[in-house]
This record gives structure tokens, sequence and C-alpha cells, in this order.
């Protein structure tokens, strides 16, 4: 293999480790939910109070098989987003952002939300256990933008 062959060759790896990191249909939290068969609509305030940003509330309980609205208001002044993932996906997913932090994702499990707007996720809660919602901008998570979805 040639020198620019064997690079080619990593940079497609490269590219296909984030792809992998990326969402697909489904993950152990659930899959996309369908608009037509939301069950339930939760809302979510993202917050900023002295020094911390948070996530009201910070944890919510969902039954197995629910399709799940998340109306997400961002009560705050800077970007925030709100990921769906295990604890797990979301450690990893969080290490990618603070390698990158311009990172963009279009993933059925994720929202980013502007100051003072709204955003939605609408997510099937396809297993039982205990999962995570968190904001992965970096420094975001550490300040508290984070909190549990129990599917029982
Ligand atoms: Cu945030």
């Amino acid at each position: 293999m040639s020198k620019n062959l064997a690079l080619l060759a990593f940079a497609a790896t490269v590219v296909l480790t984030g792809v992998s990191m990326a969402h697909g249909p489904s993950s152990p939290a659930g899959e996309a939910g369908a608009r037509g068969r939301v069950t339930r609509t939760v809302q979510v305030q993202m917050v900023e109070r002295g020094g911390r940003m948070l996530f009201e509330p910070a944890e919510i309980t969902i039954n197995r098989g629910d399709t799940v609205r998340f109306v997400v208001k961002n009560g705050g002044v800077i970007d925030h987003e709100m990921v769906i993932d295990t604890p797990e996906g979301n450690q990893r997913h969080k290490a990618a952002m603070e390698r990158n932090p311009d990172m963009e994702h279009a993933d059925p499990n994720a929202v980013r939300v502007e100051p003072a707007k709204s955003g939605q996720i609408i997510w099937r809660f396809t297993n039982s256990g205990t999962f995570e919602f968190a904001c992965l901008i970096p420094g975001h998570y550490q300040a508290g933008m984070h909190g549990r979805i129990i599917v029982r």
C-alpha cells in the first residue's frame, strides 16, 4: 500500500468511527419516535442559576413503550442542548465534543436550543432501565446539566 493509500485508509477509519458514534435508528435508550404516535409530552426547562446550569426537572419517569415528545425550553442566555442516551454513551459523546466543540448533530436523540427558544425531541423508550439526558457542550455537564430518565 502506498503512503497516500495508507493515509486514506486511516482517514476512512476516522470517519467511520465518527459515524458509529452518532446514533442510528436505535440505541439501548430507545429509538426515534413517530410524530403521530406521541403518547406523552414532557416539558423540560434549561436554566442558568447561581453559576450552575440545570435541567428542570432533573428526573423523569417514563413507562416502557411510551413515545414522548420532550418540549425543551432554553431559559438561559447561551445555547444548550439535550441529548438522551445511556450514561456511557453520553460520556463518549461528551469526550468527542471536548475535542471538537463545534460538532453539530442531527441525531433524533438530541436537540440544540438557542436562548429563549424551544426545541423538541420525539423519542420512543423501548427498554426499561436508567438513562440520562445531558447537555454535552463543553463545561455544561460539569456545571450540572444532566438528569436521569427512569424507564419502568
Ligand atoms: Cu448547556
